[in-house]
């Protein structure tokens, strides 16, 4: 008898499973019913199980911890920590409100890779619900494993956000085998393989996706960030309390520089497009760059890349704009591939430049959704030394959510007032943007420019902004 085979058996004898008519959690009636609760009664059951546990994941899967999912799952969790000496997590179910308030406890290297542990997975949503606050923390997390998997929708669930599934039994497994060595008849084996293959979707409920996660500050995601730019941005949006761009989409390089310097105490980052200003002189990158230092704000030239590798490196650094020599961020879309990170990177990086990546955009039917966004992602967690975020529009939103807070998510498209303008563009408010969507910069530009006092109406975002994020951190 295999290892497997006579772990089951060992279930089925203590009634950790049964078998009649059963009402779950999610509503449904179920012929089998599994009550993974009652191991903690059985060490040497206990003991067998951690120890299949580890020994059944790929050999590829990486982690540094381990996490149980509460509560079931956390005396299995200690276990495979003590046995096989791997450091443990506990992920809390009530955050207190006193003390240190943590969701997490134990302690942990930002970046560190967790591996996710659960006793049984239906939809997924409790992986879920635990992987939010482990990603949320700074911790990466893509694998989980679980001792039986009741094959209804979970493993989908769970890879549509980024986590693989690996399961010890699967429902289907454990029914044969009890069937073959006699534990339920055939007609009991066949209710409950009808049972499985007509609930085999079970939608995961919102709470254990969208659930608001409490936003880490910047002060610790500071942390997390890999460049130096990117660290400064933070530390700016920290001293200035601004998380406000302005979009300096103003006539002349002239309008630009004074709407810089009366903006300038109230934002932490000035984006320009500076292939507008029919008055572009060579100097008008050094002019700036005194105005940025002389109010604490990094400069944003929104060019948008979008050719080959070697073309961009041409764009950014040559022609008549010389973007490298003056503006600290720059921005790409991802259409070219990877290849245009790699060229941008060979100029920007040795001078300490940022990337941010277009992963969504704000204006009506634009085609950067979906996969899209996920590529844009992934090319990011690549290039972790150069890239410091997004340009992006609900981050909150996207596949594996919270998305590592290392990366910096810059939102377009902000106004007071909900709307558009008629060439397709979207506002969301800042509350909205910043509370709702899972961002952390408001781009503003006619919200501002256009109001009969710029520098008032900036000073009313950057609040506003501001109190938006204080009130996703509390
Ligand atoms: O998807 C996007 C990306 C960007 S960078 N949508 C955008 O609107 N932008 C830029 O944000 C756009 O080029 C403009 O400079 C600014 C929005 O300006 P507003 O006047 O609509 O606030």
């Amino acid at each position: 008898m295999s290892a497997m085979e006579s772990l089951i058996l060992q279930l089925h004898e203590i009634s950790a499973v049964k078998f009649g008519n059963f009402k779950l959690k999610s509503g449904i009636s179920s012929p089998i019913y599994i009550d993974l609760r009652l191991i903690i009664s059985y060490p040497s059951l206990l003991r067998q199980i951690s120890s299949i546990l580890i020994s059944s994941l790929p050999s590829t899967t990486q982690y540094d911890t381990i996490c149980g999912v509460p509560y079931t799952a956390l005396p299995i969790a200690t276990c495979v920590s003590v046995s096989n000496n791997i450091p443990m997590l506990m992920r809390r179910k009530e955050i207190k409100d006193y003390g240190t308030s943590k969701a997490i406890e134990g302690t942990f290297k930002p970046s560190e890779t967790c591996l996710i542990i659960e006793d049984l997975v239906t939809s997924g949503a409790s992986v879920l619900e635990t992987a939010a606050p482990l990603r949320s923390a700074g911790l990466i997390v893509k694998d989980a494993v679980v001792l039986i998997d009741r094959e209804q929708g979970g493993r989908e669930n769970l890879k549509e956000n980024g986590i693989e599934l690996h399961s010890m039994i699967k429902l289907s497994e454990m029914v044969r085998v009890l069937r073959q060595k006699g534990k339920v008849d055939e007609e009991m084996e066949r209710v409950v393989m009808k049972f499985l293959e007509e609930n085999k979707k079970v939608g995961v409920p919102n709470i254990g996706v969208k659930a608001r996660v409490k936003g880490l500050r910047y002060e610790e995601r500071v942390k997390l960030m890999k460049n130096e730019m990117g660290k400064k941005l933070f530390e700016v949006m920290v001293k200035k309390e601004s998380n406000l761009c302005l979009a300096a989409d103003v006539a002349t390089a002239d309008e630009l520089l004074q709407i810089a310097d009366k903006v300038g105490p109230e934002i932490c980052l000035l984006k320009t497009h500076v292939d507008i200003l029919p008055d572009f002189t060579p100097d008008f990158g050094l002019k700036l760059r005194a105005i940025a230092e002389k109010h604490n704000f990094l400069i944003f030239e929104d060019r948008k890349f979008a050719d080959i590798g070697n073309t961009v490196t041409m764009q950014y650094e040559g022609g008549v704009f010389r973007i490298l020599d003056w503006a600290d961020i720059i921005n790409a879309h991802i259409i070219s591939g990877p290849g245009i990170v790699n060229g941008l990177k060979l100029k920007g990086l040795p001078r300490g430049r940022g990337l941010l990546l277009l992963a969504e955009m704000s204006s009506a039917g634009n085609l950067a959704t979906g996969e899209y966004t996920a590529a844009a992602l992934k090319i990011a967690e690549e290039h972790s030394d150069f890239v410091i975020g997004f340009i992006s529009i609900n981050p909150a939103s996207w596949p594996g959510a919270p998305v590592n807070p290392a990366f910096i998510q810059a939102t377009p498209g902000v106004q007071m007032v909900k709307g558009g303008d008629n060439l397709g563009q979207q506002y969301n408010t800042p509350h909205s943007v910043i509370y709702d969507r899972g961002s952390d910069i408001i781009i503003v530009g006619r919200g501002i420019i256009k109001a009969t006092n710029p520098a008032e109406a900036a000073h009313e975002y950057r609040h506003q902004g501001w109190d938006a994020y204080l009130a996703k951190c509390s």
